[in-house]
Order: structure tokens, then sequence, then C-alpha cells
């Protein structure tokens, strides 16, 4: 483990009094455990160093696990006086949002702890990149920086590394052996799984509910061979309506929103991996072409796609389902063939 060794050289030869560790912007459960275990780990390894964890804002479930780790999160923002700064579940400073300004006039080096897909400015702003994309989460990351430096984490930030990694694995939907591995060690420290499922759960707010059940209402359902597509409209919530229509029954969801007075046209697709999969289906791709239509833009994946426009509401619906059932009979036609 080259990086791991270089890790120990830099904070030798720094002796860091104060390190700042930054999270990506509206910073989720695993940014900000893995900064919290982070931070434990840095007080074992530099007695008496201060550190200060700061984000440009938290999600709605981080707030939840921010007062369960009893986690400061600084918002001072006069950073620049510290020795060390670390980017953790980040790799590139567009992510940081306001503290971006911050962090491109600091002269200190900085250390990127990532598992997302590598990024050139990581590697050239950075004086140690520590990425490992083969992982769920940046909470596996700083589990192996602990083991690596023969250290051990509190219970309470074995705790914290559970959470994070639960929830970038999509409670463990995205599971790897070594993600199960981790998972095992951290109970072992302490960590406590229904604790962290019961914390991970975030209610629903009241809006988004109705949402869904209008949509569900609402929907029109139009059946093309062995496939059901379902197309609804709502004020909003629409990519939230959408994925609840596929866990209704539908392979495709089509939801759109329209604020009249506002002249907001918004139009959700969520398709399932099966659909996607068996007739290479691409939602991003339609979306992209309808985007203009409502007088907007378009795009996503292949799965999950979306555009927002100011009119033609009725128009880019079906267009959007006229172009899915051409995709389909497309497929349907190659197949006949072969
Ligand atoms: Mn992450």
């Amino acid at each position: 483990m080259k990086y791991f060794q270089k890790f120990l050289e830099i904070l030798n030869e720094l002796c860091p009094k104060r390190i700042c560790v930054l999270c990506h912007q509206n910073a989720d459960p695993d940014a900000i455990c893995s900064a919290f275990a982070l931070s434990e780990l840095l007080v074992k390894l530099i007695p008496g160093v201060k550190i200060h964890c700061l984000s440009d804002g938290l999600s709605k479930v981080s707030k939840n696990v921010v007062k369960k780790l009893k986690m400061t999160i600084s918002t001072e923002t006069d950073i620049d006086d510290c020795d060390l700064y670390f980017l953790v579940d980040t790799n590139n400073f567009e992510q940081l949002g306001a503290l971006k300004g911050l962090v491109k006039k600091i002269s200190a080096p900085i250390i990127i702890i990532d598992h997302h897909a590598w990024h050139p400015e990581g590697a050239e702003l950075s004086s140690l990149y520590i990425h490992d994309d083969s992982v769920c989460s940046a909470s596996e990351i700083v589990y192996n920086l602990y083991n690596n430096c023969k250290m051990i984490p509190t219970p309470i930030s074995a705790n914290a590394l559970l959470i994070g990694l639960t929830y970038d694995s999509k409670h463990f939907i995205l599971g790897t052996p070594a993600a199960f591995q981790v998972a095992t060690n951290l109970m072992q420290l302490g960590a406590d799984y229904e604790e962290v499922i019961n914390l991970l759960k975030s209610p629903m707010d009241f809006s988004e509910r109705i949402a869904r059940l209008k949509a569900a209402k609402r929907h029109n359902i139009h059946i093309f061979d062995e496939w059901i597509i379902v197309v609804s409209k709502i004020n909003s919530f629409e990519a939230s309506a959408a994925r609840s229509l596929l866990d209704l029954g539908a392979d495709i969801a089509i939801v759109a929103a329209e604020k009249k007075k506002e002249k907001i046209v918004r139009i959700s697709g969520r398709a399932k991996r099966g659909i996607t999969q068996k007739t290479g289906l691409h939602l991003g791709k339609i979306f992209q072409q309808i985007g203009p239509l409502i007088n907007g833009e378009g795009g996503g994946h292949q799965n999950a796609a979306a555009c927002n426009g100011t009119t033609n509401l009725d128009m880019g619906i079906n267009e959007i389902l006229a172009q899915i059932k051409l995709n389909l009979s497309k497929e349907r036609d190659n197949k006949q063939k072969i």
C-alpha cells in the first residue's frame, strides 16, 4: 500500500497543528461519517491536533447523523490557516460549493480520499490522492486507513463508518464481498446495524407522499408487448413519484409536473433495469431529444432521465411515449429477423 506510506510521510513531515476536513456540498452520510472517523484517526496519530470539519450544507438525513455522532460541523469560513487539508468523498473543487473559492486560495498540502471515478483535477491539485473505486463508500477507505495504521476505530467511529457504508451501498444492494467483510468487522467493534438502519430512515415529507399518491391515482397505463409503461401528471415531486410507480409494477414511469403561472414544465422518467437491459432502451437519449420540444433541455442516464422546459408539456409527454414505443418496436423487429 504505497499511498499509506505517503500518508504517514506527509503527517510526519508536517506535524500539523490545525487540519481541515472538507466534504462535498450538501454532504451525504458517507461524506460526513468518513470525515468523522478520519478526524478521530488523525487525533490518535497526532496528539493535540485541532480538526475542523466543514461542508457547504448537509443533506436532510445527514443532519440526523451529525446529531447522533455529536459531531461539530464548523461554520467558520476562516480555514485558510490550516497546515493540512483533506477532501473526503470528493475529488474535485467544483463539488465543494461555496468552499471552492476558499480552497483555491490555500497553499498547504491537500490529501484526497475518494471512491468516485478517477478525476484528473484531484490528481493535479492534491499532494496525495487516495483513490479506490472498487469500494462502495469513502467510509471503507477510511476503515482501511485505520487498519494500515494499526489503529482500532472507537465504537462511535465504527458506527459512523457503518452508517457511511450502509448509506452508499444502498443498504447493501450494491454490497461487495469486501463491503460485507468491513461491515462485519465494524459490528464486532461496536457498530449497531439496527441503529444504523433506523437512523438512515428519513420519513418522507407530507407533500411528497401526497404527490406520489396523486400520481398513482391519475396514471394512464400503456401496454406494449410484455412491458407496462405508466404516464402521470402532478404538480411537483415528479422524480419521486416516477420511482414509486416502478415500485407499484410499471416497467417505465413517465411523470410530468407543470406550474402554469411560473411557466415551468418538467418531465421525469424512470425505467427498471429489466427493460433497459433486455431492449437497450436509453431514457437519457430520448429525454435529450425532447428537451428542445418543451423549450428547454433534457438528458440523463439509461434508467433515469429528466427534461425541464417552459411549454408544450403534453406534446413532450406524447413524444417521449412515441419514442419509447418506436425503440421497443425496433428491438422487436430485430429479434424477429434473427
Ligand atoms: Mn460516497
